[in-house]
């Protein structure tokens, strides 16, 4: 959007508490995820440093000591901006600008700064300013005076300059307006799916962390078109592609938003609606980075984020993507990944290891019918098509009594035969 003109020159801070080298080697990389994050938002990253402490500084997070370094080495790099690794509350943002007489924003702030530029759809564009309203709100005081002196630049895109400034009413109105906008998209986007249930196809979620390689396995899967790019956030709405499987059924993937760690509440908050094509899947397809030195990180976040939606107990598929980046040293090692779940290895990228995905989709799918047996009276002989075009009919007996049939079909077929009564129990077989 204005990247060219926001090259902003940054320093990065960040702060861990715990001890230990694997303490400070997730705090670095967490750094260089920040870098990531910033460079994304359009700043130009000269500096960064990461302070040991026991706790934050209820006043200024980091140490006096350390901001008066940050300080001096903004001088000296000609930095104007200093990006917190955590969420900083108003009156941190406020004293350290105070003291350092440079600009601040932290991780949750650039993360709802990217989303804002990428944003294309009405709903990302609603669900993407809720947060950011939010956000605001809670940090009006902090904010004000940076914002209003800095115009322009990272933070300040999306709804724009003058509501920054304005007060909590005027911010409160319109989160009522975006809220009530997000229920009417939100019902047209249930609607969808509602649909599509109801047809009874097997929905997959495909999920995992920021550039995992989620876009580009739906594109190889299903031959469809979706964005890709060697950047965070790259996908921020939810796509649903249809696969056909070997035996001609057909399955829905639905590419979702990734996840990252300390992603903002807010934002979980206001993709709700997105996210729910995650909880409202039958299955998750999780896709996880195994190139990534901090993969086992990366699927930590991801399952949490799964817990918190309620969906960490559906049936689920590893894949480890990016093989082809493995020594076979490297790939032999991956099996350290497999645990809990089936893991299947492939490349996205070269086709390696998705004939195996494919069959175990198949299975995923051919497991998702459950058996029933049925006797119909022969009012009811429409449901015979029904079950053929929904479901399988393994068996049917025309017999005195009624239409005798013993088919494999979908919950949503199953709970419509369940309340007609059409369902014989076992032992009436
Ligand atoms: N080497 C290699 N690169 C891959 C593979 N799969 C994806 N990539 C690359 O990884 C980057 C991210 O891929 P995407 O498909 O956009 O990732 P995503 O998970 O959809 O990312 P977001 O939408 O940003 O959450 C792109 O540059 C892809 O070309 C793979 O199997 N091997
Ligand atoms: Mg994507």
């Amino acid at each position: 959007m204005q990247l060219e003109k926001t090259i902003e020159r940054a320093i990065l801070i960040g702060l861990y508490t715990e001890s230990g080298e694997i303490a400070a080697e997730v705090a670095e990389r967490s750094l260089d995820e920040l870098q990531e994050l910033a460079e994304a938002a359009g700043a130009t990253v000269v500096g960064r440093a990461l302070q040991h402490r026991q706790s934050a500084d209820s006043a200024t997070f980091i140490g006096k000591g350390k901001l008066e370094e940050a300080k001096a080495a903004a001088i000296e790099l000609d930095a104007s901006l200093l990006i917190f690794d955590d969420e900083l509350t108003g009156s941190q943002i406020r004293n350290i600008e105070g003291q350092s007489n440079l600009k601040v924003v932290d991780r949750t702030f650039l993360i709802l700064d990217i989303f804002a530029q990428r944003a294309k759809s009405r709903e990302g564009k609603l669900q993407v300013e809720l947060a950011q309203q939010q956000y605001r709100l809670s940090r009006l005081i902090g904010l004000g005076h940076a914002l209003s002196r800095l115009g322009g630049g990272i933070g300040t895109r999306g709804p724009g300059e003058s509501q920054l400034e304005s007060d909590r009413r005027h911010i409160n109105r319109r989160l009522n307006t975006l809220k009530q906008a997000l229920k009417e998209v939100a019902l047209r986007r249930q609607q969808t799916r509602q649909q599509r249930q109801s047809n009874e196809i097997l929905t997959i979620a495909v999920v995992g962390y920021t550039n995992a390689g989620k876009s580009t396995l739906l594109n190889i899967l299903t031959q469809a078109d979706l964005l890709t790019l060697d950047q965070v956030f790259a996908t921020l709405d939810p796509a649903a592609r249809r696969l056909e499987l070997p035996d001609q059924q057909p399955v829905i993937l639905v590419d979702t938003v990734g996840f990252i760690r300390k992603l903002p509440h807010q934002l979980v908050d206001a993709f709700r609606s997105t996210l729910e094509e995650v909880t409202q899947a039958d299955a998750i397809l999780q896709v996880i980075d195994c190139s990534d030195p901090q993969a086992d990180v990366q699927r930590d976040v991801v399952e949490q984020l799964l817990n918190e939606l309620g969906a960490a107990g559906k049936p689920r598929l590893t894949v480890l993507n990016k093989i082809d980046r493995l020594g076979s040293f490297e790939r032999g090692g991956l099996t350290l990944f497999s645990g809990r779940d089936q893991t299947i290895q492939i490349s996205a990228r070269t086709g390696e290891g998705i004939p195996d995905l494919i069959a175990a989709i198949s299975k995923l799918a051919a497991e998702s019918f459950i058996p029933v047996s049925l006797l119909l009276p022969y009012a009811k002989t429409g449901w015979v098509s029904r079950i053929e075009q929904q479901g399988k009919v393994d068996h049917v007996d025309y017999r005195e009594d009624g239409i005798a049939v013993e088919a494999h079909v979908r919950v949503a077929l199953y709970k419509a035969l369940l309340q007609d009564q059409l369902l014989i129990s076992n032992d009436k077989r």
